[in-house]
């Protein structure tokens, strides 16, 4: 079928033809309900009319920007990455992937299992759920998806088929090098402008050439270093959990980058939940969980990647033999501190993009109270200034809580 962008009443009748799809809910009703909240696609909850228990999720990319309109163009064909990294996630490591049911790239469209007791890490944070399995999860998720689609696995002709299978994701990477790496730190129609005017704040930050300067090193890194498969954006509006499970979602933006761009949206998002604790509910006991959080999935992370690389004696990096045993672990140990240093960089640019670029996050750009969120921001940028000006001399996790906990 040529591509049509569908509705909850079309959906159902193209569904309803899919062997995949009538294997799973038999002869029953089927009934859709959009349910998308994110920036950029459709989202339909499709359920059983029989059975309430049986549900899926549909999910499907119209060619431009969801929360903008027609007017802003975008490929559909973000979906094409999104479903080929699902399916390359899920085959590395498949407890954090939802069960896909069916993709049709010609429809830019997946169907996938329905999360039904999990909710959207964000919204959790926010209410202050302790989850305690995070950081075991999500350390493993990254040193898996991260090393296990490197050089340090991989053979030299498999790794350049995966750049060609996930790097003509061109629209995306470029949505990130703008939003996350530029316009939000100058002047531009798509920042949040209402507070970009008469901001004394956002003049500084506008006119700070040293942290903008080292703000393109990292530009630079994200456009050029070509590391492993990266989800692109994870931030913890694209982790659904609960307290047993976690699952991460909607790697559109997936492509082949710097090993220090997911670990770093992942921190750049923990780190502005525990300011919006700062400032909002001032819950001392939650945020010393949340720098608990922040240690043990950066900590886990670095054992974990060292573990799989401990288990891999050539690739295209290494050849067997090439270096003695003691040689070899002070390189890894170097390797890994510089992904460390890296994602604290990436992590800065992510935190200060949400205090005035387009899409702000909600524990910063929801507070109501003007007062409170101008603190909020102040201490976000804060932080990420520090956090780019100073990555490349980060050695441990202690030095990265010391800045957040004396930036509050
Ligand atoms: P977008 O690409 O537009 O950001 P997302 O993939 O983030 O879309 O999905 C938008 C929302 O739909 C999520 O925030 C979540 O609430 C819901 N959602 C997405 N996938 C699932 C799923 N597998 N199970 C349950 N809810 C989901
Ligand atoms: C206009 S798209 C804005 C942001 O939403 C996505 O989640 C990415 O973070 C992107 O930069
Ligand atoms: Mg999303």
């Amino acid at each position: 079928m040529n591509y049509k962008k569908l509705d909850k009443i079309s959906i159902i009748e193209y569904l309803s033809n899919i062997k995949e799809i009538i294997d799973y809910f038999g002869s029953d009703d089927l009934v859709a309900q959009e349910i998308g909240d994110g920036n950029l696609n459709y989202v339909y909850k499709i359920s059983s009319v029989q059975n309430q228990e049986k549900s899926l999720i549909a999910k499907q990319a119209v060619p431009y920007l969801r929360c903008v309109g027609e007017e802003f163009a975008l490929g559909r064909q973000r979906m094409t990455y999104e479903i080929r990294a699902l399916q390359k996630f899920y085959s590395i490591y498949p407890n954090f992937i939802p069960n896909i049911y069916y993709v049709s790239e010609e429809m830019s469209l997946v169907v996938m299992e329905y999360l039904s007791n999990h909710i959207i890490m964000r919204k959790g944070l926010i209410n202050m759920v302790k989850y305690k399995n995070f950081s075991d999860h999500i350390s493993t998720y990254m040193a898996a998806t991260l090393f296990y689609t490197s050089s340090l696995y991989l053979g030299s002709i498999q790794k350049r088929e995966l750049i060609d299978r996930f790097n003509g994701n061109a629209e995306l990477c470029k949505l990130t090098e703008d939003l996350v790496f530029s316009f939000a730190f100058m002047e531009h129609e798509t920042n949040d402008n209402k507070n970009v005017k008469n901001n004394p704040q956002a003049k500084k930050l506008f006119g700070d050439m040293e942290f903008k300067e080292r703000a393109l090193e990292l530009k630079y890194k994200f456009m050029t270093q070509s590391d492993a498969l990266l989800h692109g954006d994870l931030h913890t509006g694209s982790i659904m959990i609960n307290e047993s499970q976690t699952y991460v979602i909607d790697p559109e933006f997936a492509f082949v980058g710097p090993f220090g761009f997911d670990i770093g949206a992942l921190l750049a998002n923990l780190v502005n939940n525990y300011i919006h604790h700062t400032v909002v509910t001032k819950d001392e006991d939650y945020k010393a969980w949340l720098l608990l959080t922040i240690k043990e999935v950066l900590e886990k992370f670095s054992e974990k990647f060292l573990n799989f690389w401990s288990e891999c004696k050539k690739s295209a990096l290494l050849v067997e033999g090439y270096l003695d045993e003691i040689t070899l672990n002070s390189y890894k140990k170097r390797f890994i501190k510089n992904i460390l240093k890296e994602s604290v960089g990436f992590a800065g640019c992510k935190m200060a993009r949400r205090v005035y670029g387009v899409a702000g996050v909600e524990e910063i750009r929801g507070i109501e109270e003007r007062a409170l969120r101008a603190e909020a921001e102040k201490t976000a940028l804060k932080i990420a200034r520090e956090f780019v000006m100073e990555h490349d001399k980060i050695d441990s996790v202690d030095e990265i809580l010391e800045i957040i906990k004396n930036a509050g």
